[in-house]
């Protein structure tokens, strides 16, 4: 069984103008929507007891919320603050999902530590290099876990254990399950079918009939089924370096020493990486602005920076110069899938 984490923090554009503002503090911030035909992004939860709510059309927050205090998208600010939030997931595990600018999932399983330390952990971590607030749900695959976050927002901490299903799910309404959407909301509610007790018992050929594919996955989801694994994003394919010259130049052995130098920070770079390649490319750009790239591949993993730039010179030695160069850059791709460290124990 894994243990998934799911994070969410919480009325994240709002929380951030009233970090910055502490006067703002405890008042209905609304983010977005100044103007009459903009949408509101997101509010504090102050003012989302008026029934102001995000993608609402400015007008009607206003009349939701004549006192609001309208505010500004300040996005550079609030990608800022997700960055350093986001390093300490990072700190935490590299079994990180992103899926937006504030809700990530973290894959736990392997860590020694119980997911509800890390979680509180979290929380404090949060708290004391942003002055945030997030809510954490806990579970053994991610549609509960992220069920679970939403439990209790604002500064929610959730544990959602397998000997709870089905009775936890039971009284919750069919929107709750990742899959149904407004439509597919609408016709099950055609049929009698509002919350997920009604859903479980609904046969799966029938489910399957109607929503396809999906209707399988809600089938099993709802019965605590959901093989989907945390992906982390996905890692750089490519190490490369370039520069342009001040002056054009056909010297080869200028070119050479830029290649030899690229090798250098490159092999740097792999070594910190633990990753090994496979394909090296030289790109030259001439006077006249023609690009040419020629990439080899060998059949060994390399990564120290005499092996990548034998390759890289051989590779110079074969291009025919009748032009001048103005750029020139060196790349590595083609990683192995195995870090050095294990292939050195090999
Ligand atoms: P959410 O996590 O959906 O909302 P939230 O963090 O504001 O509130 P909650 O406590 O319920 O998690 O979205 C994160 C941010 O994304 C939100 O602060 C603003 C932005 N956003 C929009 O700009 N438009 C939208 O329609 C939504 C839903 C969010
Ligand atoms: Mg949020």
């Amino acid at each position: 069984m894994r243990n998934i984490i799911h994070v969410d923090l919480d009325a994240f554009f709002a929380s951030v103008e009233q970090r910055d503002h502490p006067e703002l503090k405890g008042k209905p911030v609304i983010v977005g929507g100044q103007s009459n035909r903009g949408v509101v992004c997101t509010c504090s939860y102050e003012a989302r007891k008026y029934g102001v709510s995000s993608a609402m059309p400015g007008f009607m927050a206003k009349k939701k919320c004549p006192h609001g205090i309208f505010l500004p998208v300040r996005m550079k600010r609030y990608k800022e603050v997700s960055r350093e939030v986001f390093t300490i997931f990072y700190e935490v595990t590299d079994r990180v999902e992103p899926l937006s600018i504030d809700e990530a999932y973290l894959d736990v399983t392997d860590l020694d530590k119980k997911p509800t330390i890390i979680a509180n952990y979290i929380k404090e971590e949060v708290m004391k290099r942003t002055g945030l607030t997030l809510s954490i749900g806990i579970s053994y695959n991610k549609f509960l876990a992220k069920l679970a976050s939403d439990w209790n927002k604002p500064d929610g901490l959730k544990v959602i254990k397998k000997e709870m299903l089905p009775d936890i799910l039971k009284p919750l309404p069919i929107r709750a399950v990742y899959g149904i959407g407004k439509k597919s909301a609408k016709k099950l509610n055609n049929i009698g079918i509002f919350t997920i007790e009604d859903l479980l018992k609904l046969p799966k050929a029938y489910l399957m009939d109607y929503h396809g594919k999906q209707g399988l996955e809600i089938y099993d989801r709802i019965r605590g089924i959901d093989y989907r694994g945390v992906e982390p994003r996905r890692e750089r394919k490519s190490i490369g370096r370039e520069t342009t010259f001040k002056e054009d130049t056909q010297d080869r052995d200028c070119l050479r020493e830029y290649l030899k130098q690229f090798s250098k920070e490159i092999s740097n770079i792999m070594g910190m990486k633990k990753v090994l390649a496979k394909t090296i490319t030289v790109k030259m750009k001439t006077s006249d602005f023609e690009n040419h790239t020629k990439s080899r591949t060998i059949h060994e993993y390399i990564y120290s920076s005499e092996e990548i730039y034998n390759i890289a010179s051989d590779i110079l030695d074969e291009v025919k110069m009748n032009k001048a160069i103005r750029l020139i850059g060196l790349t590595v791709s083609n990683f192995s899938d195995q870090k050095t460290e294990q292939l050195s124990f090999l």
